[in-house]
């Protein structure tokens, strides 16, 4: 392993291979997630897809949004899978048919959009961000400023998609995302959820397989049975009452104030914002804008426990913070945290031995749940494994933080592992490990964003 990695140089090489993942997944004009384990549009992947696409063809990136878009939902809801009619059969455990409403919504797109009815983190504004400034870069070309109408005819999409969050996902006007599912935070069985799905009573569910376990070597690699049931059955609840946001606040039985869906929403904002004011959007955008970027930071502020020195999900049902040591800690790191004490705090913690700064990894790169939180597993869907998403998600965050040693460090530690690894969904930390799917479309696209920075 240490002879490989002494021969990686200067990653020459990466750069394509990265983009010809991209290229095999390209579905003419979106990207499935990945080859075989996921078949269809995901959301959140989807956005740092365009990240990526947008260091290869913006015109391309810029499709791949507009294509996701035009699955929004009338009440702004992007949802989180728009499903591939020509997807294999018995590939993805969900059909379209999971997820078909009691009464069939007014909102829902018309088919044959079909979608899930979850949504996921909203990385989207920081991709179109990053389609505007690379078009930027590129001055008077024609596909620059195609790229910019693009962009620009994607705005008032991206503002309905936050206010949906700043609305129905927030009546209490917290500056929190309220999530209805584990899926809808990306990190699906992180351990930050257990104590909320305890508490979920699971009621009589039709059998189903785990079509999952075709395309992984261990079943510890993904979720177990009974998070999969859980999983299945909050899916039918919402269904059952057709999505209706009053109903789902009055009777799910899983309700959880999301600090890191909402620190993503902070950032993405901040894009907004640079949106805004780049396509000549209206002041009380603008004004509208700001107010939430100050509302979610006051909110992620309420979640920090000074103890841990981490910011900490609540548990709407039981009414109780999730006090488990995860990369969702880190959430104010990630929304632009002003306060310097308690930035020095966070980056201290973030580089510490509760996670990236373990003497034992192989890099030095967040771990999903830190090594010593009790539920730690290394190799089990998010409760160790490291994310090469998430790990971008920090290094940009410590950019935007003036961390430019550390955010370099992180580049650099996240490079190396891909490049002994390959664009594996997710690493194991301690041997580095590629685990999940192969040929994951969005690690390919942030090792391109990163290669891309080298230009
Ligand atoms: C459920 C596609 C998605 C990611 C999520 C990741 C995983 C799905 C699954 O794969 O979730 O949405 O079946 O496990 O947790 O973050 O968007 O890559």
């Amino acid at each position: 392993m240490q002879g490989a990695l002494e021969s990686i140089g200067d990653f020459s090489g990466m750069f394509g291979r990265a983009a010809e993942v991209l290229r095999r997944n390209d579905m003419n004009g979106w990207t499935r997630a990945a080859p075989n384990l996921y078949p269809h549009q995901w959301s959140w992947d989807s956005a740092f897809i365009a990240v990526g696409l947008a260091r290869i063809d913006i015109i391309r990136a810029a499709r791949e949004m507009m294509g996701l878009f035009s699955a929004q939902w009338a009440t702004g809801k992007i949802p989180h899978i728009v499903f591939n009619p020509a997807a294999p059969p018995r590939s993805y455990l969900l059909g379209p048919e999971h997820w078909a409403p009691a009464t069939p919504p007014e909102d829902a797109p018309d088919p044959p959009r079909q979608t899930s009815g979850l949504c996921q983190p909203a990385v989207h504004a920081i991709a179109a961000l990053c389609i505007w400034k690379a078009a930027d870069e590129m001055g008077m070309d024609v596909s620059a400023s195609n790229a910019r109408a693009l962009v620009k005819s994607l705005y008032p999409r991206l503002l309905l998609w936050h206010r949906y969050l700043l609305t129905e996902r927030d009546p209490e006007g917290s500056g929190l995302v309220t999530i209805y599912h584990p899926w809808e935070s990306g990190t699906d069985n992180s351990p930050r959820f257990d104590a909320a799905l305890a508490a979920v009573v699971v009621g009589e569910l039709a059998p189903y397989e785990r079509y999952d376990l075709q395309f992984v070597d261990e079943s510890s690699e993904r979720p177990t049975k009974e998070e999969y049931d859980r999983f299945l059955w909050l899916v039918e609840l919402l269904r059952r009452v057709s999505y209706e946001e009053a109903e789902i606040e009055r009777s799910h039985p899983f309700l959880v104030k999301d600090v890191l869906f909402s620190a993503i929403l902070v950032a993405a904002n901040e894009a907004l914002l640079e949106l805004a004011e780049a396509t000549g959007a209206p002041d009380e955008d603008r004004a509208t804008i700001e107010a939430w970027i100050s509302r979610g930071r006051r909110g992620l502020r309420g979640c920090w426990d000074p103890e841990f020195g981490l910011c900490f999900d609540h548990d709407l049902r039981a009414d109780e913070p999730l006090r488990v040591r995860t990369i969702a800690g880190f959430a104010p790191l990630i929304a632009g945290e002003p306060d310097p004490a308690r930035l020095d705090t966070l980056l201290k913690g973030l580089f510490s031995p509760e996670f990236a700064g373990n003497a034992a990894l192989r890099w030095p790169l967040p771990p999903s749940t830190s090594p010593e939180e009790p539920r730690f597993h290394p190799r089990a869907y998010w409760r160790g494994p490291v994310w090469p998403v998430m790990s971008w998600l920090f290094w940009r965050s410590l950019m935007r933080a003036g961390e430019k040693e550390r955010a370099a460090n992180l580049r650099r530690a996240s490079l190396e592992q891909l490049a002994v690894g390959g664009f594996a969904e997710y690493f194991e930390p301690f041997t580095g490990e590629p685990l999940g799917s192969d040929d994951q479309s969005w690690t390919a696209a942030v090792a391109l964003d990163w290669l891309a920075e080298d230009a």
